[in-house]
């Protein structure tokens, strides 16, 4: 059987190209040594309406995991978050051998920190690998505490894909620094960087998921909410956001609904969350997909910015099932806007919002709270904007410094945080969106001032969400009780 060639093979990266391959031509599973993939559980309690972004799959390690599957390795995902504790995962990872790897998320290092160390105690020569977000963003201080062997830093695929390539045959740590997008941890500790990879130009290079590498998912295949990315990359740059994936890249509308037709059949989704960060941000093409995606009968949300909303697009959106849309709002006093260089005037978020709700579609406000800049006014002004236009604050939360942000880097140097590992730590155990969270005060107001308009402003949310959201995940979004808030993008 002969597949389809990659459409640009003679510019791209040769590894891009072996990846397309094997994505299509997929190796006899098994042909390669077991890898067993250990996701770890979160404290968090996300934000109304994305419960389930929180236990269904982790669309990150999806495609690294099916990428390594088509490549012929033995994959079996344990996932933390079904229960099992950090000492089962170790465990079977030791016991099936080949290559561990985990992914890394915001909230993960504690877990990261105690498998992988189970690990290396039970099989010192185990290869162990770290990928993901939170690594990409601070990847020695972390490395040299979390007993991985090497990660993969940013976009994942192609590195991992030349890295296992490279364990396959036998290769040694010290034979790894020729591969592009790596650290690599001595047993020193010592931390090593490797020349930065290139991102994919096609996305459409990227293996399709398959779900049923979770053991959820082949326990009950039905997933009726899912999330699910058709672009990678932002082109904005504000000072608290980490952006792992930095260009912006499309897969194809063709390939989107191919995704979708196989989410459709196998798993009879039946609403979608986008997960890109500025879904709008290529209007011919976010027309075509609109299309696909109302072909295809689901409801859906999406994340953008404000000034990528016009009206005409907006009756489309609407028309083609978009149940609501998240604006990257987080804050509406332009000197707080323009400090986190945000680039966004409160004139379009008030256009957007105004234009969305004419389109019959519901406006999910993300809102940050103690930025810098912040002052009594601003906080009266975000209370007052969303009672006044009526939006739902879905996502609303004390500022935390991530790492990888101008904002952490300043706050590190600053002292305001404890260093990097207590708050590594710090961020593993706190729940978001607890009025009496610990929080790091970056601004010129006493806490006080935050903690009490960050009461009122959940209350407020509260009651926005009882209104427009009726019934969803009310237990998550009482202010007495931790109440959740997920990632901060757009
Ligand atoms: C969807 C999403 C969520 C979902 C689901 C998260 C999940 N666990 O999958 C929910 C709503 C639950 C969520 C929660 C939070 N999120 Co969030 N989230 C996102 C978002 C918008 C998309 C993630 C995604 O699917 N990306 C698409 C895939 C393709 O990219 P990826 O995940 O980075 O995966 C690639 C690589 O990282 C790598 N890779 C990933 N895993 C692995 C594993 C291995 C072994 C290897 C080798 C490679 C590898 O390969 C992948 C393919 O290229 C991102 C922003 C973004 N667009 O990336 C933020 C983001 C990841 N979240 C972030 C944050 C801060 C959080 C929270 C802590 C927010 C909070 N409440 O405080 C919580 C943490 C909870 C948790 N355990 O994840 C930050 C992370 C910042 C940082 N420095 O680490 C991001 C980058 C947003 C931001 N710009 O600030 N989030
Ligand atoms: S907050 Fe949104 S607009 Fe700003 S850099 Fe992050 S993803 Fe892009």
């Amino acid at each position: 059987m002969t597949f389809p060639k990659h459409p640009a093979a003679d510019s791209v990266s040769p590894w891009e190209v072996r990846l397309w391959d094997v994505s299509r031509s997929h190796r006899e599973r098994g042909s390669r040594p077991p890898l067993t993939m250990i996701i770890p559980a979160s404290v968090q309690i996300p934000t109304p309406n994305r419960e389930f972004l929180l236990t269904t799959p982790s669309e990150g390690v999806s495609y690294v995991a099916t990428m390594a599957r088509d490549a012929g390795w033995d994959v079996e995902i344990v996932d933390m978050r079904m229960g099992v504790s950090g000492e089962e995962a170790a465990a079977r990872a030791v016991a099936r051998g080949g290559a561990v790897a985990m992914p890394t998320f915001a909230d993960s290092y504690l877990h990261n920190e105690h498998v992988l160390r189970l690990v290396k105690e039970a099989a010192p020569m185990l290869p162990t690998i770290v990928g993901g977000s939170l690594i990409s963003s601070l990847p020695k201080p972390i490395l040299e505490h979390v007993k991985a062997d090497y990660s993969v830093l940013h976009e994942g695929e192609l590195t991992f894909f030349e890295l296992l390539e490279h364990l396959a045959a036998g290769g040694t740590r010290e034979g790894a620094h020729g591969i592009e997008g790596l650290a690599i941890r001595d047993d020193q500790g010592n931390v090593v960087l490797t020349p930065p990879r290139e991102q994919i130009r096609n996305l459409d290079a990227v293996p399709i998921p398959d779900l049923f590498l979770y053991p959820s998912v082949r326990l009950d295949p039905r997933i009726p909410e899912i999330g699910l990315t058709t672009q990678r990359g932002c082109y904005a740059r504000c000072t608290f956001c980490f952006v792992n994936i930095k260009k912006i890249r499309f897969k194809s509308v063709p390939r989107v609904e191919e995704e979708l037709s196989s989410l459709l059949r196998n798993h009879f989704v039946s609403y979608m969350y986008l997960n890109d960060l500025t879904f709008t941000a290529d209007r011919k093409r976010t027309w075509a997909l609109c299309e696909a995606l109302g072909r295809s009968g689901i409801t859906w949300s999406c994340s953008t910015r404000v000034e990528a909303a016009d009206p005409e697009l907006l009756a489309h959106m609407h028309a083609n099932g978009c149940r609501d849309i998240w604006y990257g709002v987080e804050s509406v006093d332009q000197t707080v806007l323009d400090f986190c260089n945000k680039k966004q005037t409160v004139d379009q978020i008030v256009k957007a919002v105004r234009a969305t709700q004419a389109a019959g579609i519901k406006v999910a406000a993300n809102f940050i709270v103690g930025l810098p800049g912040e002052s009594h006014e601003s906080l009266q002004a975000m209370y007052d904007f969303i009672l006044d236009m009526d939006v739902v604050p879905a996502s609303i939360k004390y500022l935390s410094p991530f790492p990888g942000t101008p904002i952490y880097d300043d706050a590190i140097r600053r002292g305001i945080l404890p260093g990097h590992i207590p708050y590594l730590e710090h961020l593993s155990r706190r729940q978001v969106n607890r009025i009496d969270d610990e929080y790091f005060n970056v601004t010129t107001l006493p806490d006080q001032v935050i903690r009490d308009a960050f009461a009122r402003l959940c209350e407020l949310r509260d009651a926005q969400v009882r209104k427009h959201f009726p019934g969803a995940g009310m237990d998550a979004v009482s202010s007495a009780a931790p109440a959740g808030v997920a990632s901060d993008p757009c």
